[in-house]
């Protein structure tokens, strides 16, 4: 009995709907480690735990205070194709909106090649206006390539945000965990549709297996269609008005 119930837990951890949450257990780095509190590190936030979501609970990276940004990322290892993001944020178990909804207030999220956030694709950024928003359980859809995730937050001295918002930048996430197909070449909700072959670094849409670019030589949505097919099909229409055009 134990097993299944362990075995059903870890897979529900593992994958949604058929999709890997590739951040699980991959290396993270934070800018403002709480000072000689091991329990609150950066890979608390992709441990796959986050049925305590208090500071106590040891399942939440926790940053210090303080701070006017603050920055927390995963590197998947690689450029992979995601679909979407899920953000659970520090509670302390209580009901929500819980307090700490202060903190997360404002927050960015990003997906770039590089470590930094400015080379990268703003999934989600958006100054709240409503007092105990946003929801702690956050899904947000980004389907891009990428290899690291970037969440960050800031409490710049130049900008006036709304009363309720904290008056420091934190990023406190019991866990982020980031769905898309691991590996390279495959799109679909199960990841198991394999993306055209004239697809340039074989990339395209996790949803709909549209090339993001494509091979030289080809075109179209799917880099089915080569130059040479689009050249004929070119001089048969020229062709063709010329024959109208005599009429
Ligand atoms: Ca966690």
């Amino acid at each position: 009995m134990w097993f299944v119930i362990v075995t059903y837990s870890l897979f529900s951890t593992l994958s949604v709907n058929g999709l890997e949450n590739i951040a699980l257990g991959k290396p993270v780095w934070e800018t403002h480690p709480w000072p000689g509190a091991e329990n609150w590190r950066a890979n608390k936030a992709v441990d796959g735990r986050y049925d305590d979501r208090s500071a106590a609970g040891g399942q939440c990276v926790i940053s210090f205070n303080y701070a006017q940004t603050a920055t927390w990322r995963v590197d998947l290892g690689g450029v992979v194709s995601i679909s979407h993001i899920d953000i659970y944020y520090r509670t302390d178990n209580m009901t929500s909106p819980s307090s700490y909804t202060s903190r997360m207030a404002g927050f960015f999220l990003y997906i770039s090649n590089t470590t930094s956030k400015e080379d990268g694709h703003l999934c989600f950024h958006e100054i709240q206006t409503v007092n105990g928003t946003p929801s702690e359980d956050q899904r947000i859809n980004c389907s891009v390539h990428g290899r690291y995730v970037i969440y960050y937050n800031e409490r710049r001295h130049d900008v006036t945000y709304p009363d309720f918002f904290s008056e420091h930048a934190y990023y406190e996430l019991c866990e982020l965990e980031v769905y898309g197909c691991g590996q390279c070449g495959y799109f679909g909700s199960n990841c198991t549709s394999v993306c055209p072959a004239t697809c340039q670094e074989r990339r395209c849409d996790i949803n709909t297996g549209t090339c993001l670019g494509c091979l030289p030589g080809y075109h179209g949505p799917r880099c089915n269609q080569s130059i040479q097919y689009l050249y004929i099909v070119q001089c048969y229409y020229k062709y063709a008005l010329s024959l109208s055009a005599n009429k």
